[in-house]
């Protein structure tokens, strides 16, 4: 006759816990997109690209660009990593495709 099975940490139905979870899972983390100052690009191009590509009314993309002008650089939003990388793509094609040499990064925000 077939021995039952030793129920160990009190499970009922002779199964055994190695290890229970300790840690809460973290949701993943976020991205900031920034773009950072140049010489060139012209204050007009960056304002429409920030309008276009992150949805912002015209004064508030002129208030940052005005910050990227004057810091060096500014946060235009924050997403998910996949999204934010899309939004960098989008905003590099179109410095390319205008001749521009503007620069979009993104770069994870701390947990
Ligand atoms: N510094 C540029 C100029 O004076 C304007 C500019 C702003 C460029 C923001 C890039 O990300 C930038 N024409």
């Amino acid at each position: 006759m077939p021995k039952k099975p030793k129920v160990l940490e009190g499970d009922s139905d002779g199964t055994v816990v190695l290890e229970r979870r300790t840690q809460k899972t973290r949701p993943p983390p976020m991205y900031q997109v920034l773009m950072l100052n140049d010489d060139y690009t012209p204050m007009e191009f960056v304002v429409i690209v920030i309008q276009e590509f992150f949805g912002k009314d015209l004064e508030t993309a002129t208030q940052i660009m005005l910050k990227i002008h004057l810091d060096g650089r500014g946060v235009c939003g924050v997403f998910s990593r996949d999204v934010a990388a899309t939004k960098v793509d989008q905003v590099m094609d179109a410095a390319n495709k205008a001749g521009h040499p503007l620069q979009c990064v993104s770069e994870p925000l701390e947990p």
